[in-house]
């Protein structure tokens, strides 16, 4: 037995909105660069945008002092794993780069929640309820669970073991953790940095989250493809912003075309989870899609590719 492994607790959320045929002709009308602002509640035409789409940014979600504080908590995180050469947290590897300077980066952080009080408390504030209403009911936070809390570091350097993203569903990795066909789940973004379309970035493929299963498994060669879709959107982010998308998306991360601190970007993805408790530990096993992407990251990071 592991010690705290307890499940955690179902967070409050407020009903999820009824959503009427005017609100969705509504969220249609509105342009897909749209930045919601989050209220006490997420309204229909917001539920209907991201039915509609199959993602949604709300603006200006953290403030600029809780941003750097959140970034504060990273560097630390990076100076006390730097410090121990930690590889992995319970079994998912850590990217580990160099930043501008040669220097080791870590580019890829998982189950942060587990190691920081601050994280863990900051998921859990009232404001995100709403968000978890749209996830669904009895939502709780996977400290634990998949990946944990992530916090991602993109920088384009030589050496960089994290410039960009393929092609990609997040849905299929569910696949693959729980061996069922995946119903939406939604996946929630911090966002750091002032990242617009000519900076790279997220991009997605609008609607593509109702395209069914097949589209999901073979619409495009998972993580390999990096090529622009002309139907693609850029989600443009400031500092503070949330992002949601649907895990039946298709979407991408473009390199930055700058190079060095300024090609910097920064996001957290928040595990709000509903289905069957499932918490990794010391010692579990490395998913089989990890131990794949290992490989070519650890040789680009050694080549200063
Ligand atoms: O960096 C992002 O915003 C998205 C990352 C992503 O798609 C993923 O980790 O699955
Ligand atoms: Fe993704």
């Amino acid at each position: 037995m592991h010690a705290a492994t307890s499940i955690p607790e179902v967070l409050p959320s407020p009903p999820s909105p009824v959503v009427t045929d005017a609100d969705r002709q509504q969220a249609r009308r509105l342009p897909l660069s749209t930045r919601f602002v989050l209220g006490d509640v997420v309204t229909p035409v917001q539920r209907a945008f991201l039915d509609e789409h199959g993602f949604l940014v709300f603006g200006s979600v953290l403030t600029t002092n809780e941003v750097a504080e959140v970034l504060v908590e990273i560097d630390a995180l990076q100076t006390r794993w730097i410090a121990e050469g930690r590889r992995e947290v319970h079994g998912i590897p850590l990217f580990v780069g160099r930043d501008p300077d040669g220097k080791p980066y870590i580019q890829r952080f998982a189950f942060t929640s587990l190691f920081s009080p601050h994280l863990h408390a900051l998921v859990r504030d009232p404001r995100f309820a709403p968000i978890r209403s749209l996830v669904g009911r009895d939502v709780r936070v996977g400290d634990r669970e998949k990946d944990g809390l992530v916090f991602n570091r993109n920088l384009n350097v030589p050496g960089s073991a994290y410039p960009r993203l393929g092609w990609h569903t997040d849905g299929l990795r569910d696949l693959f953790l729980n061996r069922a066909v995946p119903g939406p789940t939604l996946n929630v973004g911090l966002h750091f940095d002032r990242v617009a379309k000519a900076d790279g970035g997220l991009r997605i493929l609008p609607g593509s989250h109702r395209q069914g299963f097949l589209s999901m498994l073979a619409r495009k060669p998972y993580f390999v493809d990096h090529r622009p879709d002309r139907d693609e959107i850029a989600v443009e982010t400031e500092p503070g912003d949330l992002t949601v998308h649907d895990g039946r998306t298709w979407h991408r991360v473009e390199r930055s075309p700058h190079v060095g601190w300024r090609s910097l970007r920064r996001t957290m993805y928040v595990p709000y989870v509903v289905d069957a408790y499932a918490p990794k530990h010391e010692g579990s096993k490395t998913p089989f899609y990890h131990r794949l992407g290992r490989i070519p990251r650890e040789l680009r990071v050694k080549l200063g590719r």
